[in-house]
């Protein structure tokens, strides 16, 4: 069932014990909305806590600061009782995108409800859905939430939902930063967030070696399809430098998508052996949520993402192809 934030509203508010959960490597939006929510629920008394399938990345860290955030491991479910009453994907709207707490979950929970703005997820796990693909970020739906609540976000939530916002609209420079991104923005800055004290929590605790792992990373950046595709491949070994050095490694993308004539930016990271987490960004009128598609993925017409088995070499041989593909389509007057 698609619920209006009314339905949905209700529905929580009778829930019994809640679950917020959401994709692995859970990103700002993911954890700012969850932190979001689970402040509205705590509003009237509800039971509810935050259990993902990891622990928020290094730059992200300090969010635990405004609510309890849990990683899941395998002492998580307890015994072989039920978790909970609902279970709330967010961002995400299908449990396979939780990976093993996806699977342990499955049958522990009453039901499932999905909060999220991606392409597709009116189709999801969720018996009830919440969407709406038009939302910049999944914080913005839960600010639909506390408006029909009639309920102002404290500063612990406001903290939360700001990075919601500023993660997903780039610190409000991708094209999906309108008019109600900047009106959620000030009403959250006027609930007490300090928007330059949340930018230097998240970019500016970078250790040391951050700098060389930049320059190494943009170093090995490389152009295809006549510049049109900029690509960067991270090996596990890289990625693991990035994570001590607390990089968030969507900002190694930037300089390759400043540089004009670049249509789609790719990001390949050996996630594990043999598994490649792609990013893509589309620069222009490229639908990169379709080319994800093909992958085994999904996301946004500018930014998505898939996880793919395979060398990393291989990926990318795929990925310009696919990319190539695309472009092709697009300059024939086609949708991309
Ligand atoms: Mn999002």
């Amino acid at each position: 069932m698609i619920a209006t934030p009314a339905q949905f509203l209700d529905q929580l508010r009778h829930a019994g014990r809640i679950v917020l959960s959401g994709h692995e490597h859970p990103d700002g939006d993911c954890l700012g909305s969850q932190l979001g929510l689970f402040h509205l629920i705590r509003s009237w008394g509800g039971e509810v806590r935050i259990l993902n399938p990891d622990p928020p990345a290094r730059h992200l860290a300090f969010l635990a600061d405004w609510g309890p955030i849990e990683a899941y491991d395998s002492t998580s479910l307890g015994d072989g009782r039920s978790l909970g009453d609902l279970l709330v994907l967010m961002d995400c709207s299908q449990l396979r995108r939780l990976g093993d707490l996806g699977s342990a979950i499955r049958g522990k929970v009453g039901s499932i409800a999905v909060v999220d703005h991606h392409v597709d997820a009116d189709r999801g796990d969720g018996d009830t859905s919440f969407v709406d693909v038009s939302a910049a970020a999944t914080g913005e739906l839960v600010l639909r939430l506390y408006d029909v609540a009639g309920v102002q976000p404290g500063f612990e939530a406001a903290h939360g939902l700001f990075v919601s916002l500023v993660a997903d609209t780039g610190w409000f420079r991708y094209s999906n930063t309108t008019a109600e991104v900047f009106a959620r923005a000030t009403q959250l800055v006027r609930s007490g967030v300090d928007p330059s004290q949340l930018y230097d929590a998240m970019h500016r605790r970078n250790e040391a070696g951050s700098v060389a792992f930049l320059g190494e990373s943009i170093g090995a950046s490389e152009f295809r399809l006549d510049g049109q595709l900029g690509m960067l491949c991270l090996d596990a070994a890289a990625i693991a430098r990035g994570g001590r050095a607390g990089v968030d490694l969507d900002v190694v993308m930037e300089p390759l998508r400043s540089v004009a004539g670049v249509e789609v930016v790719a990001m390949l990271k050996e996630s594990a052996p043999g598994r490649i987490k792609v990013s893509l960004r589309s620069q222009g009128d490229l639908d990169v949520q379709r080319l994800a598609l093909e992958l085994g993925g999904g996301g946004h017409q500018k930014a998505a993402g898939a996880t793919v088995d395979g060398g990393i070499r291989g990926v990318a041989a795929r990925v310009e192809s696919l990319v190539a593909g695309a472009l092709t389509r697009l300059r024939a007057g086609g949708d991309g």
